[in-house]
């Protein structure tokens, strides 16, 4: 069989938002698809796929997976970044599948098998006031959760009489009995990219300790609870938040601050017993080391799409093992079933795994991706096939065309810039 790459090629898909997908065939005609979508930024990627990898590629062995991550890594010297690490991860993710698809294994299997036999799964719970995000949370706990992340939007004191109020990102889609989108996950796409909201973050810290008491109380003290502050605290505010937080026995805590201010960690590592969680906007083992070296986390947050693929996301879980420490990979609906797949196979591999995040997929997907997926009490399985198991139907992609869209972005009540 002539495994040399024929082809990588990019497919911009729209179904329900965009998502960036690479193809790679070889010369047999065997194909493995991969995820590299950049939200906001897919078509810097494409560009990055089109005009360089794929000339890059045409001809190399396919099955020399770990060379061309590295070739792809250090010859452009150029190296990291959120743009070429989403190129490289589609391009891997790709290679990955590939295998499988030519030896008929499954990737965990390639990764060295199973350590676990099924994966435990968190999902989104909001709600605009505290009673909506409990009605929100007792739903998912009669549905067999066992682990929810919570956020909860809070009044705008400044204008209590305007009904404003400062929404967290979330990615609670509710559907409908027909199975149809009933409310959007907040705040994850704008048409334009002067679309900004406000945001606060007194007003939120004054409510966060008292909703996750009565959500703690409502639940009960099994449930896992998770909380992302979505980079939205100074150092000192997020040591507030994690002491304050620490007797309703968090899961995790998320990127409690500018998850690239890696030494203000260790300000909210020393002050509470919180278990810590980050590293979704992590491109590179250089930002993630120093933060096992010195035990500052509890949880690692990889993104696959964005830190360059299963190769190097599987060296990461193996250093996060040495350390003591869990994977909880970035699991949001801005990277596409392929890239959900694909962390679903590591986290049945590495023997530190945590927890996975995953969402409510809008049903439009499965007119592009094929996948099966069963769900139950709180403990994801998935139908065993060669490769990661994702089926792309490429004309169904085709009928959805790439709408230019984007992260909102927010400013203070004074029109000052602030994170996301
Ligand atoms: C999460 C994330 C997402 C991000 C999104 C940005 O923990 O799931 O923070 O909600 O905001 O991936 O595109
Ligand atoms: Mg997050």
């Amino acid at each position: 069989m002539d495994n040399r790459i024929a082809s990588v090629e990019t497919l911009l898909t729209c179904p329900d938002r965009n998502y960036l997908l690479v193809k790679v065939t070889t010369e047999a005609g065997v194909v493995g698809y991969g995820d590299a979508t950049l939200n906001g930024r897919e078509l810097a990627v494409k560009t990055v796929l089109d005009e360089y990898t794929a000339p890059l590629l045409r001809g190399c062995d396919s099955g020399r997976i770990e060379d061309i991550w590295q070739m792809l890594f250090r010859h452009t010297y150029w190296r990291g970044g959120p743009v070429l690490q989403t190129a490289m991860a589609g391009v891997d993710m790709a290679l990955w599948d590939l295998l499988g698809k030519r030896t008929g294994l499954p990737v965990y299997q390639l990764l060295g098998g199973k350590s676990r036999d099924r994966i435990k799964t968190y999902y989104h719970v909001h709600g605009d006031t505290s009673e909506a995000l409990i009605a929100r949370a007792h739903e998912a706990v009669k549905a067999g959760a066992q682990v929810l992340r919570y956020s909860f939007s809070t009044k705008n004191p400044f204008h209590p009489e305007s009904g404003r109020s400062y929404t967290q990102p979330h990615q609670d889609i509710e559907l409908n009995e027909r199975f149809e989108v009933k409310g959007q996950a907040g705040g994850t796409m704008a048409d334009t990219e002067t679309q900004i909201a406000r945001w606060e973050t007194e007003p939120y810290l004054e409510e966060l300790p008292d909703i996750t008491a009565a959500l703690r109380h409502a639940v009960g003290p099994h449930i896992g609870l998770i909380h992302d502050i979505h980079s939205r605290c100074t150092p000192i505010q997020a040591v507030r938040a994690a002491k304050e937080l620490e007797p309703c026995h968090l899961l995790f805590l998320e990127d409690p601050i500018e998850p690239l201010n890696r030494e203000a960690l260790e300000l909210v590592r020393a002050a509470s017993a919180t278990p810590l969680a980050t590293g979704e906007l992590f491109n590179t083992m250089d930002q993630l080391l120093p933060l096992l070296q010195r035990r500052l986390i509890d949880y690692i947050r990889l993104d696959i799409s964005h830190f360059g693929g299963i190769t190097p996301l599987r060296k990461a879980a193996y250093v996060a093992e040495a350390c003591g420490v869990k994977t909880a990979f970035h699991g949001p609906g801005d990277i596409s079933p392929l890239a959900h797949a694909a962390q679903f196979h590591l986290d049945l591999h590495v023997p530190n795994f945590g927890v996975q995040e995953t969402l409510r997929f809008d049903p439009r997907l499965s007119e592009v991706f094929e996948w099966h997926t069963v769900t139950e009490d709180g403990y994801l399985s998935f139908e065993e096939q060669p490769g990661l198991g994702v089926a792309v139907d490429e004309a169904a992609a085709a009928a959805f065309p790439y709408r230019k869209a984007f992260i909102p972005g927010h400013r203070d009540e004074g029109g000052a810039v602030h994170d996301w």
